[in-house]
């Protein structure tokens, strides 16, 4: 099990919105996650920068390149109005490294 962490950028004003899409995050999403072997999944919005920090753990069960799914690639046009992406409406993602973890 991997545990990974990614900064993605929201459009400042948008934490409100940001929040309330989450909270209603497709279902279909959820279980295409979990059946790529994501899980314990937590974005966390620094309201300084409007910076969102994603950490994740990934067991590696991930068949396939989530980028080139459709129900992902219809959430990043979905979610494309609030947050700084890519020209094909992918977040812009910078990986993290881990400096410290405690069980
Ligand atoms: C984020 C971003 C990520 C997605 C999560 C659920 O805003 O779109 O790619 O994995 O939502």
């Amino acid at each position: 099990m991997k545990r990974e962490a990614f900064k993605m950028y929201l459009k400042a004003g948008f934490e409100k919105e940001y929040q309330k899409r989450h909270s209603e995050i497709w279902p279909e999403l959820v279980k295409l996650l979990k059946a790529n072997g994501v899980s314990d999944y937590s974005i966390f919005w620094d309201k300084e920068t409007n910076i969102l920090y994603a950490v994740q753990k990934n067991n590696g069960a991930g068949s396939q390149d989530m980028g080139e799914n459709e129900i992902v690639k219809r959430w990043w046009d979905y979610m494309a109005d609030i947050m700084e992406v890519n020209p094909d409406n992918s977040p812009v993602s910078i990986s993290l490294e881990e400096v410290f973890y405690m069980e």
